[in-house]
């Protein structure tokens, strides 16, 4: 029997973005690793996808579409078939139109998948023809790409191994060895060949056990060390004059407002001894190449734009944008732009009638959004009653008996629980996508290997019988997959120089490609561009100003901070990335929940002690939002005033039926409209009688 080998691309939100390989034989995938060409990749894929043959082949796989037979979340379904399936939908979508508009339709979705056709052109086209309500899709990254277009114009970052000339790395809220685990081994070489490595987290994960210095932060207070940084490398003139004067905007307002961060006041926010606040700040402005690598953690909070905008300044304080081994490490998301009208056809499509931010969803179902109301929801590619934000106000909506929900998806989520129909979806061995990555420089084309399993679909074909159901005939929402890609990467390439010589054939024949960068484009901002209105890095906004927003970075503490304060037995929770799962995607699969281990949070022996919580004690974690029972760990990992637990356990699978999403806020941050997961004060006591 023949063996063929299939090029592939993990298509999970990861900033590595690995390329992958599947045997495959008589029609079955019999084996899944690591393309050992990909330079990122490094012939080695993560614990969480390396058994990802389990995920496509599980038990638990839905095979055919079901329509929901009892009550909502009932779990009672019976088969129906994709005729009746789509008929369903679309028969229910026109009376809604009809009644109160296409508003009223909610399509929501975030990161199942990151491929262009999965996930970007599947976002737009139905919707944008429809005149559905749009959705702001903000739950992850959205105040730091606020802040990195006011400050520098463009999400440019260098490749992991540029790391290898960096000699200070700041690993700043970010935690790689879970996250985005390609780093490490750049992170790792860069210390061996003598790089200092500095850790900010408040929790002490597995990338700060390994790093040469960890500094356990205040939750929400990285603003104020980074002005405290600033203010210690003006006040010694550390400072980069010279490069200041020639590629920034509002230098001496930024002194003035870092003036006000003396060490002292710093401490007491922080949590640091001033004293290292001091000596970070002399090592920064003095180690060169420094890099300062970030990702997520820190604006998952209601202040979060203005402390990633403290963030993009230090870089430029000392003069080490455009240096290799220097800057700000993001995210290279700004490179391998799609041409959006190519994406959406948006000028041929009416203008959405409103914008929904995905992190009011609850809100929005229960009443929040009138005029017309969401009398449909259509999820895929999300599992928002694990995932989203103060999920109890979610749930609430989802029970609403006049609301028409589809989910489509691989699995029964919590989220599927409460649908109408649920539609079942193909994995990424199942279908065609090209992937650009948020953490490197290449592409990679995801070519099928197996047929689909069941009648399950791919989104783009879900999306093709929607259209025909609604009626709509316009040529592009009716291609072939093949044709959506290639149209895209065509328009593309057509206007943005990354792109060039980059074409379908090229990425059938060999798989991954480097995107078209310059010798000097490789260094990012090496030219001493910066495409923001002046072409010089921002530090005083012209962008957030017009927008009535504070034009210099400032430091202020989450409302909820202030008003559940830690003296009257308030707890900070963060509930950040899982090292098995990512969010609640793989969270279903019996090996890696193994080794997760059950749903659980971290907790200081003092805080402990002061509740009468002992080690493996179930507990209950509450605010005014709602709670959850979780194991409690007892762990100097946390800081006193400071509980972890992970994102992505599913409810379903969790001792009472809920997660940390029960809890946590859903109010938005100062910039972007993004989620404040991490802005989330509770209360924790054990579940004994
Ligand atoms: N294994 C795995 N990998 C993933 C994911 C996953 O779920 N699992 N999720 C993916 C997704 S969707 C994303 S967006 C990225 C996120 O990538 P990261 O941002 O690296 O991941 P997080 O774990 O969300 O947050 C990083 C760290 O921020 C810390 N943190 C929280 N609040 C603060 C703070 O106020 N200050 C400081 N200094 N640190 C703080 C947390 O303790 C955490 O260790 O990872 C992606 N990769
Ligand atoms: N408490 C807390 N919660 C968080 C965060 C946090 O830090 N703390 N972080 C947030 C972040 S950063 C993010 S990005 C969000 C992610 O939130 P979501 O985007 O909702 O991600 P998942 O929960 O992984 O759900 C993705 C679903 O898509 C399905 N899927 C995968 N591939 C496909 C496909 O091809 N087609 C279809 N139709 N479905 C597919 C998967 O099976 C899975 O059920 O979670 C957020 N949630
Ligand atoms: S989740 Fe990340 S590290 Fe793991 S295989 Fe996918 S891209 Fe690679
Ligand atoms: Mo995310």
């Amino acid at each position: 029997m023949t063996t063929t080998l299939v090029r592939g691309c993990c298509p999970h939100d990861c900033p590595d973005t690995c390329a992958t390989i599947t045997e495959v034989r008589d029609g079955r995938a019999v084996a899944f690793y690591a393309n050992p060409e990909h330079p990122i990749t490094q012939g080695w894929l993560c614990a969480k996808v390396r058994p990802y043959l389990e995920r496509v082949y599980s038990p638990d796989r839905l095979l055919y579409p079901l329509r929901r037979t009892g009550t909502k979340g009932s779990g009672s379904w019976k088969r129906i078939d994709w005729e009746e399936a789509i008929a369903t939908i679309s028969e229910r979508w026109k009376a809604i139109i009809a009644e109160y508009g296409a508003a009223a339709i909610l399509p929501y979705s975030y990161s199942g998948t990151l491929g262009l056709l999965q996930t970007a052109i599947v976002d737009a086209r139905l919707w944008n023809r429809m005149g559905a309500s749009a959705l702001d899709r903000t739950i992850c990254c959205a105040a730091a790409h606020a802040a990195v277009y006011a400050t520098l114009g463009a999400r440019y970052s260098p490749d992991y191994d540029d790391l290898l000339h960096s000699r200070l790395i700041i690993l700043w809220g970010h935690n790689p060895a879970s996250s985005g685990p390609h780093a490490m081994p750049f992170i790792r070489q860069a210390q061996r060949s003598g790089a200092y490595v500095v850790v900010i987290d408040p929790r002490r994960t597995a990338t700060a056990r390994s790093a040469d210095l960890h500094l356990p932060i205040n939750p929400a207070t990285d603003g104020a060390l980074a002005l405290g940084m600033m203010h210690v490398i003006f006040a010694e003139h550390l400072h980069d004059e010279p490069w200041l004067e020639a590629h920034t905007v509002g230098w001496r307002d930024l002194r003035a407002r870092a003036a006000e961060y003396d060490p002292e006041r710093v401490a007491t926010i922080t949590g640091l001894p001033a004293q290292t606040i001091i000596e970070l700040a002399r090592r920064y402005a003095t180690t060169k190449p420094a890099i300062i690598k970030t990702a997520d953690g820190i604006q998952r909070h209601q202040n979060g734009g203005q402390t990633f905008r403290a963030l993009l300044c230090l870089p430029a304080v000392v003069g080490q944008y455009g240096v290799r081994g220097g800057g700000l490490a993001y995210s290279t998301g700004g490179y391998a732009v799609w041409d959006s009208e190519a994406i959406g056809h948006a000028s041929e499509c009416p203008s959405p009638p409103r914008s929904i931010n995905m992190n009011r969803l609850g809100a929005a179902l229960t009443g929040e959004v009138t005029d017309p109301p969401i009398m449909s929801l259509f999820v895929y590619c999300a599992n928002p009653l694990a995932s989203s934000p103060n999920a109890g106000l979610i749930e609430q909506g989802l029970r609403r008996e006049d609301l028409f929900t589809v989910v489509h998806d691989l699995f029964m989520t919590d989220t599927a629980r409460y649908a109408d129909i649920v539609l079942p979806a193909t994995s990424q061995l199942e279908h065609l996508d090209l992937h650009r990555a948020y953490g490197h420089r290449y592409l990679t084309l995801n070519q099928p290997a197996i047929a689909p399993l069941g009648e399950a679909k791919s989104n783009w074909d879900v999306s093709r019988l929607l259209a025909r159901a609604m009626g709509y005939t316009e040529p592009w929402l009716h291609e072939s997959a093949e044709d959506a890609i290639r149209g895209v990467l065509e328009a593309s390439r057509a206007r943005n120089p990354f792109l060039a010589n980059i074409t379908f054939e090229r990425l059938q024949r060999e798989g991954t490609v480097r995107l078209n960068l310059s010798p000097e484009d490789e260094v990012p901002f090496a030219n001493g561009h910066f495409p923001t209105p002046s072409g010089k890095v921002e530090l005083w906004s012209a962008t957030l100003a017009a927008q009535g927003l504070d034009p210099l970075p400032r430091y202020e503490p989450p409302t909820e901070y202030v008003t559940h304060p830690l003296e009257d037995g308030w707890l900070t929770l963060i509930s950040a990335a899982p090292h098995h799962f990512v969010s609640s995607s793989m969270a279903n699969q019996p090996s890696l929940r193994r080794k997760e281990g059950e749903p659980h949070v971290e907790i200081n022996p003092i805080d402990a002690a002061a509740r009468d919580i002992r080690d493996g004690d179930m507990v209950v974690v509450s605010n005014e939002r709602g709670q959850c029972c979780l194991r409690a760990v007892i762990s100097t990992n946390v800081p006193v005033g400071v509980v972890a637990a992970t994102k992505g356990h599913w409810a379903s699978l969790s001792p009472d039926g809920r997660n940390v999403n029960w809890t946590t806020p859903d109010a938005l941050a100062d910039l972007g409209g993004q989620s404040t997961f991490h802005s989330n004060r509770v209360q924790i006591r054990a579940a004994r009688p």
